[in-house]
């Protein structure tokens, strides 16, 4: 059988759509001209970004929304250097992503030439798999490759460089089929084991997290946790694997935890962990659990083999993704659990109480309430809505008060970047323009990619963004308190006046330093958002002296001078 002759840059998208990709994030290189021509009768939306770390965490972001590989397409050096931010995003987040980039032609190659880099080095350790495409009738080959690696065992982000000279040769070659992710089951045996294993616990405790899941996963984790009267945490930036006002569920095991919760985790003589790393953030710096050996007795659910006893020698490791290890659990025999029967009302008890408004805040205590504006949000906002933030201590007020709706409701990088708040936030309107969005954002993470408020507004993305103004990289300025008492160095910021920026921007802003006016702001920027299809920015002014719901840099001063006399 013969095939026509199309170009590289054709065969490429014709493969991308073969594969079902709607919707493609990136900066243009004249390096990959014919893959730009070839989307221009395609069926794919290209969204322009303003920078390639910008584009790279909205194709992150489309796929955690939507557990398909972001696609995002960058040039040479420059983009590419630009765009990794992303790409460690997606791989420490277990994210399904590829990333295009335009490469130097074969012609030059090897020579330094022009923008030239070696991407397999470059994202060696940074991506799944890195390749480059020299040949034209390969490309369904490297990209059916591509799409089966981004999704399969654990997911993440793959990287092809695109040789350009090899993007304009001509070739006649077939498509391949549609990808299918490929994920491990649990044997029967091995939930048999854990059957006993939980049968024989006091206080056991389920612990979500990870790529991988869906909504059926979400439910059948239900039905599992309800049958066995089982208490469900979430690791570090996977709080929305459960309704948060589900009874079951008793908070985040993550940076700043509840007390009683890690004391909880600590204490569990089971835990049963579907999906998570167990990585530094949830462990509480490897505190919460031991390693290697874990006091408790740890069943570990990861989609990779490679995954399991490479921190934590878990009694049972299971290979697996999430849905076929929810399938199973749903599907088994529940265990007497009279022994923990209270656990899960007593754990949500004191989620609730960690949830109660902060002490600094009572009785006007500070001229802005950030707890009271969490719970306007709430208030005001749907149960589906999708919040995100990228790091900073601002983040805080969104992970411990707001109540997280059911699945794919959070966009917040494990990887602790900042950055992802506003793309991410601009990317999942984009995707899902049916759904409210609101961004959570420190002045500094607001600064590092807030030019993607154009691209808000070029693709009329309503997006809600909150800045918490502080003037100050909170965090650093925290640990500098904590370190190095009273020598404020490298931290401060002198911001520009956001409201002015996103009006600049052509979208709606406004500046709140009262309570009392923070729901009359939210109303306005609701009505804005679902009226003019343009975003609407809140800057919060707050005196940075309250550096988290709990303490304040003054008393982190204080205890550190006090520490030092010592
Ligand atoms: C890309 C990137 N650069 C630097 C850091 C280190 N870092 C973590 S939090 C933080 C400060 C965040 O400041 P801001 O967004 O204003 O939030 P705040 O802590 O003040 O609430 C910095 C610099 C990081 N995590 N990511
Ligand atoms: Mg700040």
């Amino acid at each position: 059988m013969t095939h026509p002759s199309r170009s590289g840059g054709q065969i490429l998208v014709d493969a991308l759509q073969v594969h079902g990709v709607d919707t493609a994030f990136g900066v243009p290189g004249e390096s990959y001209l014919d893959v730009l021509d070839a989307l221009h009768d395609s069926h794919i939306r290209f969204i322009i970004n303003r920078q390639e770390g910008g584009a790279a965490f909205m194709a992150e972001a489309y796929g955690k929304l939507t557990g398909k590989p972001g696609i995002c397409f960058v040039t040479r050096g420059p983009g590419a250097t630009n765009a990794s931010i992303g790409v460690h995003t997606a791989y420490q987040d277990s994210t399904p992503m590829i990333l295009f980039i335009g490469q130097v032609g074969g012609d030059f190659m090897d020579r330094e030439a022009f923008q030239e880099i070696d991407y397999r080095r470059m994202y060696g350790q940074m991506a799944k798999w890195v390749a480059q495409i020299d040949r034209a009738e390969r490309i369904p080959e490297y990209l059916a490759r591509a799409f089966q690696v981004a999704t399969s065992g654990r997911p993440g982000p793959v990287v092809l460089a695109l040789p350009e000279d090899m993007l304009v040769t001509h070739a006649q070659v077939a498509d391949t089929r549609a990808y299918q992710p490929v994920q491990a089951a649990p044997a029967a045996s091995q939930i048999a084991q854990l059957r006993t294993m939980l049968a024989q616990a006091q206080k056991p405790l389920l612990l979500l997290g990870g790529g991988t899941w869906n909504a059926q996963a979400c439910a059948d984790i239900v039905t599992f946790s309800e049958a066995n009267a089982l208490p469900v945490a979430c690791a570090f930036r996977f709080q929305d694997l459960l309704d948060n006002d589900h009874p079951h569920y008793i908070g985040d095991v993550g940076i700043g935890i509840n007390p009683t919760l890690a004391a909880r985790v600590r204490e569990a003589d089971l835990l049963i962990a579907i999906g998570p790393r167990l990585g530094e953030m949830t462990t509480s710096g490897y505190a919460l659990l031991e390693a290697p050996v874990p006091r408790q007795r740890l069943v570990h659910f990861h989609p990779a083999p490679e995954e399991l006893g490479s921190v934590y020698q878990a009694e049972l490791m299971i290979a697996s993704g999430a849905p076929q290890a929810c399938a199973m659990l749903a599907a088994m025999a529940p265990v007497d659990a009279s022994a923990w029967r209270g656990t899960v009302a007593e754990a949500k008890a004191e989620l609730r109480a960690w949830q109660a408004q902060p002490p600094v805040f009572k009785d006007g205590g500070a001229p802005l309430d950030l707890w009271q504006v969490v719970q306007e949000l709430m208030a005001a906002l749907p149960r589906d809505t999708i919040i995100t933030n990228g790091a900073g201590n601002y983040a805080t007020w969104a992970h411990r008060f707001w109540r997280y709706g059911a699945m794919r409701t959070q966009l917040a990088p494990t990887s602790g970047a900042m950055g992802y708040a506003v793309p991410s936030a601009v990317g999942a309107k984009i995707v899902a323009p049916e759904r409210t969005v609101v961004a959570f954002a420190g002045d500094g993470e607001f600064m590092m990619t807030g030019q993607e408020l154009a691209t808000a507004v070029q693709y009329g993305a309503g997006v809600i963004f909150i800045v918490f103004n502080n003037s100050m990289f909170g965090t650093i300025r925290m640990h500098q308190e904590r370190e190095y008492p009273g020598r404020v160095s490298g931290t401060q910021l002198h911001n520009p006046d956001f409201a002015a920026l996103a009006q600049a921007y052509g979208g709606q802003g406004e500046i709140v330093e009262a309570t009392a006016d923070f729901a009359p702001a939210l109303a306005r920027a609701v009505a804005y958002t679902a009226e003019h299809k343009l975003p609407a920015l809140i800057e919060l002014r707050y005196d940075g002296n309250l550096i988290t719901p709990n303490a304040t840099l003054e008393t982190i001063r204080k205890n550190a001078e006090a520490g030092k006399a010592k």
